[in-house]
């Protein structure tokens, strides 16, 4: 696998969640105008149950979800909106194609449309009101790939699941949480949105059903639990437990630069750049680096919607399949000097490190043996 491939099939929202679609074209060099129009911030969970707003990316290969977090790197997703309220559907030209975003009923007959744009990074706005007759939304061009399905939501029949988590001494805690298919953080630190609400993670408009429920976070321990909602709210709390680590075989130094991670030890990757790292499978390694660059977030470079709050680093795997899996992923630096020690056992699936923020500041993994 080379390098170039890697940054180009990566989804920097991809990594950001976990998994995502191939191929998902960020809109570099776009100016984020719509969020202007927008009600900033935006919650990562919308329960108003006055109407929802999404936000969309359109490329050819299909309709990419960008918000809100149930549809974060979705190809095609179903739009859920509440019925008989305003909704907002914000789309986004992805590749400079021609699009439009049509909502069609069952025959066919066109309900709702936007205009058309072939520029890479023009947006369009609508809003509607959710009628039971909507059946689906497309882009007239592109009506085969660039489709999905509309489903409709009683406001007065779902319910809203509270996740509090907590580390071992009770304190909030910064945490991936999954519900079925749909995901979020429990912490501002990982995810934008708005500054509040720390260790609590939200989940909206959810119909009376048996639900899997999974929290996890780099280095400690997977909690998985089964939600059943019947008639009310929920809230339930979690509790992290770190995971005990060996010390390291090996460390590696690491700063990282501009679109680039340089090798500073040992010294086979000494002033390499992205230099591989290579591993034997399950032993515990340390990857020490060094944020050279500070924050550098400079507005309309990122991708729509995404505001990451400084550098980070990530293992992923990745290589033929469809699907990125983070297997580390540590908390942001955002000051110019800092650094960071991040451990981590070696696994055979684990095929690249990066910065979330910089996809182009990516490296291979080898990992070697079978551990057994
Ligand atoms: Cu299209």
């Amino acid at each position: 696998m080379s390098q170039e491939r890697t940054t180009d099939e990566l989804s920097r929202r991809g990594v950001l969640k976990g998994t995502a679609a191939a191929g998902t074209a960020a809109v570099a060099g776009s100016t984020p105008g719509y969020l202007e129009q927008l009600d900033e911030p935006r919650p990562a969970i919308q329960n108003d149950v006055e109407g929802r707003t999404f936000i969309l990316e359109g490329i050819v290969s299909g309709w990419i979800g960008l918000e809100p977090d149930e549809i974060d790197g979705a190809t095609g997703p179903p739009l859920r909106l509440v019925e008989g309220v305003e909704n907002t559907v914000v789309w986004i030209n992805g590749d400079g194609a021609n699009h439009n975003f049509m909502i069609e009923d069952e025959d066919g007959d066109i309900l709702e449309a936007t205009e058309f744009t072939d520029e890479a990074g023009e947006f369009e706005e609508l809003t509607f009101t959710a009628e039971p007759e909507m059946e689906e939304y497309y882009c007239d061009p592109h009506p085969a790939q660039m489709r999905g399905p509309v489903e409709l939501i009683d406001p007065e029949e779902t319910h809203e699941l509270e996740v509090l988590v907590e580390d071992e001494d009770g304190d909030p805690f910064e945490a991936e949480v999954y519900l079925d298919d749909r995901h979020t953080f429990s912490n501002i630190a990982s995810r934008p949105g708005p500054d509040e609400d720390i260790g609590i993670a939200r989940f909206d408009l959810l119909e009376d059903g048996e639900y899997s429920l999974e929290v996890w976070t780099y280095g400690h321990e997977r909690v998985t639990e089964e939600v059943t909602i019947d008639g009310d709210d929920e809230e339930l709390t979690v509790a992290m437990s770190q995971l005990e680590t060996e010390d390291p075989v090996e460390t590696f130094e690491l700063v990282l630069e501009e679109d680039a991670w340089r090798g500073v030890e040992p010294e086979e990757i000494a002033d390499e750049t992205n230099p591989t790292l290579e591993l034997e499978a399950d032993e515990t390694y340390a990857v020490e680096w060094e944020n050279a660059i500070g924050r550098r977030l400079d507005e309309g470079e990122m991708e729509p919607g995404e505001q990451l709050p400084g550098h980070n680093f990530v293992v992923a795997e990745g290589d033929d399949s469809d699907e990125w899996n983070t297997h580390v992923r540590s908390p942001f630096l955002d000051e110019d000097g800092e650094s960071q020690t991040v451990e981590f056992v070696a696994k055979e699936e684990m095929s690249v490190y990066l910065d979330q923020s910089q996809l182009e500041a990516v490296g291979e993994i080898t990992v070697s043996g079978d551990g057994s």
